[in-house]
């Protein structure tokens, strides 16, 4: 973003509930914050759903720098292993904001959203930054262990953002609306600096609510994003909501994306706004892959075609391409293009267990693809990842917090069918002591303080022992089938 021509500079870039920010004004306050950023490397942005949070992500961008989003409701332990991991020169933080201790060593600079103009001269520019360099550190969970942090090149911004231009013909004229938290590619990278690089607006709505996204449609707004548990809640409310259903009706795209949409609510929301959802198939590490296209034809159950400038292919188990366009031969997607992130911070290890050695990113997510080329995701080949609200959630991780402790011996962790959340977080736990177990509510507020709210178990069952095979391993199947 460099300074807006006199024609957009009084157009809203950004609102957020009663505050917003032209994109004359978001110039002067990105501008001047880019200005004491120069040369700073990493900086954290406490990604709260708030004005400051983007204009501190524009800023870091504006000053060639890269930022690493926190979700604010972090726990301890999720935090510190972020901070120390990313290792940033400054966290940027709205005004007021009461940081935790574990952001205590960092040096802390306030976002002023009204800052004035720069004056001329003086307005940041990134200098000698080149495409490659990072834009941001998005953390994303594992199978195993803490989250990674996918480093995300500008280029691969700048491609995923112009690949979904063209896809769904998205412009200045856009205005969108969403309630996502901004600590992830969906809220952040499609919500916030897309509707920036297309020079349209965005109106952030705090958090997700039926109303909000009714409020908005309706008096202006043209573009939709949510996660499945969003569109899930909507058709819900439809039934008795005509004001909402005339607001879907209205809009000119709802975008699904982050899991898959279940057809039933697909039906229901065309039934009753006839508008159809379409959806899109991304991942932090790759940005987006795949979408229907807004001109194309929308198809429930799938997430459209390879987006311009993405190779995508699916391979049988041992590698091999599958050729066929058929509809029923299954394979895992790998993809390559100029929308890939380029490695793993500090793991090496993992960045190159990623890639196949021409370069695909291997997704993990199976499929087929339809004899028009449409491509139906069918699952996933790790049973140990939890989409859960949209949310990746890596059941080691969970384990390791609920194994840390003292009323717990032994733990395992399964994603089970959620109608809302598509699946919900079951801890299956042996006492230390089984008269003494701890309750469910305290290891859900365990494992929310440690690690994240979202990463809690909504449901905790007890057994004397884990189900295991000769080898000791844990029969995770075994637990799903009790
Ligand atoms: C509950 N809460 C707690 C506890 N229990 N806090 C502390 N300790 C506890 N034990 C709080 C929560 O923080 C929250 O606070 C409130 O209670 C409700 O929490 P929860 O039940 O988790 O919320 P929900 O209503 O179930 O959330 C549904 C949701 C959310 C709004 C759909 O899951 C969501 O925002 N999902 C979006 C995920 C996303 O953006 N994914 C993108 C990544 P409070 O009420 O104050 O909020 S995937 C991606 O980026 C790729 C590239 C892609 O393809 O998009
Ligand atoms: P994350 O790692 O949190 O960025 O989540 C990426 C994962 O979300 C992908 O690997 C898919 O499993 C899933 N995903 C994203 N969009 C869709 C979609 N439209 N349908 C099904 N799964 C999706």
């Amino acid at each position: 973003m460099g300074v807006p021509p006199d024609e957009v500079r009084g157009r809203i870039a950004l609102r957020f509930g009663e505050r917003s920010l032209t994109y004359g004004e978001l110039a002067g306050a990105a501008g001047a914050l880019a200005a004491r950023l120069r040369g700073a490397g990493r900086v954290a942005v406490w990604a709260a759903p708030e004005l400051e949070t983007a204009v501190a992500v524009t800023g870091v961008l504006l000053a060639g720098a890269a930022a690493v989003p926190l979700n604010p409701r972090s726990g301890e332990k999720e935090l510190a292993h972020i901070v120390s991991d990313s290792a940033p020169a400054l966290v940027l933080a709205a005004p007021g904001t009461e940081l935790p201790g574990a952001l205590d060593g960092l040096e802390r600079l306030d976002v002023d959203a009204s800052a004035p103009a720069a004056v001329p001269g003086r307005t940041a520019s990134a200098g000698t930054v080149s495409d490659e360099d990072p834009a941001l550190i998005v953390y994303t969970s594992g199978t195993t262990g803490p989250p990674k942090g996918a480093v995300l090149p500008r280029r691969a911004l700048a491609t995923t953002l112009d690949a979904l231009a063209d896809a769904w013909q998205w412009t200045a004229d856009d205005v969108l609306v969403h309630g996502l938290p901004l600590f992830h590619v969906h809220g952040l990278v499609l919500g916030v600096l897309g509707p920036l690089r297309r020079g349209g607006g965005v109106r952030h709505l705090g958090r997700f609510s039926t109303e909000g996204v009714a409020r908005e449609l309706n008096a202006g707004a043209t573009m939709l994003f949510g996660v499945p548990t969003m569109y899930h809640r909507i058709a819900e409310a439809l039934p008795a909501d005509p004001e909402l259903a005339e607001a879907l009706g209205r809009a000119r795209l709802l975008v699904s994306g982050s899991a898959a949409l279940p057809v039933h609510d697909h039906e229901r929301i065309a039934a009753a706004t006839g508008r159809r959802v379409i959806e899109r198939y991304g991942m932090t590490e790759t940005l987006m892959n795949t979408s229907v296209r807004a001109d194309g034809e929308p198809r429930a159950g799938t997430v459209g075609v390879p987006l311009p400038g993405v190779e995508l292919r699916l391979v049988e188990e041992d590698g091999t391409p599958i050729t066929a366009y058929d509809g029923e031969s299954v394979g895992e997607i790998q993809v390559r293009g100029p929308n890939l992130f380029t490695e793993y911070l500090n793991r090496p290890d993992a960045t190159a267990a990623a890639f196949t050695a021409d370069g695909f990113f291997r997704t993990g997510d199976m499929a087929v693809r339809e004899p028009d080329g449409y491509v139906r995701i069918v699952g996933r080949k790790a049973t140990d990842l939890i989409k859960s609200g949209g949310y990746k959630i890596g059941a080691g991780e969970i384990e390791n917090a609920l194994l840390e402790h003292p009323g717990v011996r032994e733990a395992a962790v399964t994603g089970e069918p959620d109608a809302d959340l598509g699946e919900r977080i079951v801890a299956w736990i042996v006492p230390a002591d089984p008269r003494a177990a701890p309750g469910a509510e305290e290891l859900a507020d365990h494992v929310a303080r440690r690690l994240a709210p979202h990463k809690r178990p909504r449901l905790v069952r007890y057994l004397d022992a884990l189900p295991r095979n000769d080898m000791g391993k844990i029969m995770k199947r075994a637990l799903t089938d009790v």
